[in-house]
């Protein structure tokens, strides 16, 4: 050994051959800070997105309130995403200079701020503060995190308003924050809105999300009534595109036939040899699914929904899953 203590020669070589692939290996890691009152829904969204829990379950049956600040460690594409769900009945700690503050802001990549849309009705001076307080305390620590908000609980808006409703509160707080706002449920009818607003704010952060949202968007772009999206070992969705013409209605119930199908699939691929799995619906969509077979890079199916015939439908998802293979394979 030399005077560090690190061995020499062949032995000196192989530790050092040993730590290459810690020292180049693409994984990025990133911090998601849930932050809010309590009961505003940070633990639900948390085992819904990475936890693949069933959301009716939870709406159904609470969790019971988080006691301690609780992170976790997801991987989720390229990154690893420690996930930080803070004690909302402590919230006012975590404002405070100190420990608790420290814990929870230190090196966040994203700060998410819930606002209950109950809340935001009855009380939104106190949450406007809050947000405010968020602000300074980025400010003066000279933290660098992305400062977003969720707007959670949009199902309790009345459908026939919602879209009024959403518009409405959109103009208000970004008239007083100026800061990203987001529209979020996971009422299983919408549980899009979630998936879409995390993919958004992941993709900031993730090299590979952004290709591949790039990619889909591209292929798709001029195919009839199409919905694309990627899920990862949890079933969540990690990317998703759709055309303009795809009404934004169906999505759920197509959600709810993929995850209903997916099981079946599940169960196909480990006993048969199975490439893909169609199904043509008397409305002329074709659905298609396919494993990627990049489970390492923390890719599961890709999911294709479409007025397209389906022999057309399976070239535009062979060409699609060839495309993303080398591209994330060249990252
Ligand atoms: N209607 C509706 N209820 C929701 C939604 N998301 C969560 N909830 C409900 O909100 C309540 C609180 O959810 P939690 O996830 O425990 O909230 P939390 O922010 O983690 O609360 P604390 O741990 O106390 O800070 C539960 O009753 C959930 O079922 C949603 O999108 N819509
Ligand atoms: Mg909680």
């Amino acid at each position: 050994k030399d005077i560090l203590g690190m061995p020499q020669g062949d032995k000196r070589k192989e530790l050092f051959l040993n730590y290459v692939p810690q020292l180049f290996y693409n994984t990025k890691k990133g911090k998601v800070l849930l932050l809010g009152k309590a009961a505003t829904g940070k633990s639900s969204i948390k085992e819904v997105i990475f936890k693949g829990k069933d959301p009716s379950d939870l709406l159904n049956k609470s969790l019971t309130p988080t006691i301690t600040l609780t992170p976790s460690v997801h991987s989720w594409l390229d990154l690893e995403l420690g996930i930080f769900d803070t004690v909302g009945q402590n919230f006012d700690d975590y404002l405070e200079k100190g420990k608790s503050q420290i814990m929870a802001f230190s090196n966040a990549t994203v700060i998410i701020y819930l606002i209950d849309y109950a809340m935001w009705l009855n009380n939104s001076d106190l949450i406007l503060e809050d947000i405010k307080n968020i602000k300074e305390i980025l400010e003066r620590e000279l933290y660098i995190s992305e400062f977003v908000l969720f707007l959670h609980k949009i199902d309790l808006i009345d459908e026939k308003n919602r879209a009024e409703k959403i518009n409405q509160i959109e103009t208000e707080i970004q008239e007083k924050t100026n800061l990203p706002l987001y529209f979020t449920s996971i009422h299983p009818e919408l549980l899009y809105s979630l998936y879409d607003a995390f993919c958004h704010v992941i993709r900031q952060q993730s090299a590979q999300s952004s290709i591949l949202k790039e990619t889909i968007d591209a292929r798709i772009k001029e195919l009839p009534k199409t919905l694309c999206f990627i899920t990862n070992e949890q079933n969540s969705i990690i990317v998703q595109s759709m055309t303009s013409d795809f009404d934004y209605r169906r999505i759920n119930y197509m959600h709810n036939l993929i995850a209903q199908t997916n099981g079946v699939f599940e169960s196909m691929k480990a006993t048969e040899q199975i490439k893909y799995f169609l199904l043509s619906t008397f409305d002329n969509f074709s659905i298609n699914m396919k494993n990627l077979g990049l489970s390492d890079q923390g890719l599961k199916n890709i999911v294709c929904i479409s007025h397209l015939r389906p022999d057309q439908q399976i070239r535009i998802v062979d060409d699609l899953s060839d495309v993303i293979k080398t591209k994330i394979k060249d990252l």
